[in-house]
């Protein structure tokens, strides 16, 4: 969590593989969602699983969730929690996507 304009962003290449891991350090649960794109849940607490493809996956409290994706569009993509108190404090970051070269 982040002050408004403060947050630094996740900055990747359009068609880039990349693997997110959403570590939830606190007792809350938090469902985090990515706009524009799908991820697959490749890893709980470390061990590695095929999950489902999704957009939104329920990280629970103290818990680690690894997910993989392909970069798409190049632009600013919002990654946040989907609970709107978390959301509306702060609990939201950019995925940013560049141009490939
Ligand atoms: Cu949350």
């Amino acid at each position: 969590m982040t002050e408004k304009g403060q947050h630094q962003p996740i900055i990747v290449r359009s068609g880039e593989r990349v693997v997110l891991s959403l570590h939830n350090m606190s007792m809350m649960a938090h469902p985090m969602h990515l706009h524009g794109h799908v991820f697959q849940v490749v890893g709980l607490n470390g061990r590695r699983v095929a999950g489902a493809l999704r957009d939104t996956v329920h990280v629970s409290p103290m818990s680690m969730v690894d997910v993989a994706l392909d970069a798409g569009e190049a632009a600013r993509w919002m990654l946040h929690c989907h609970h709107m108190p978390h959301l509306a404090t702060g609990m939201i970051t950019e995925f940013a996507v560049t141009a490939s070269a």
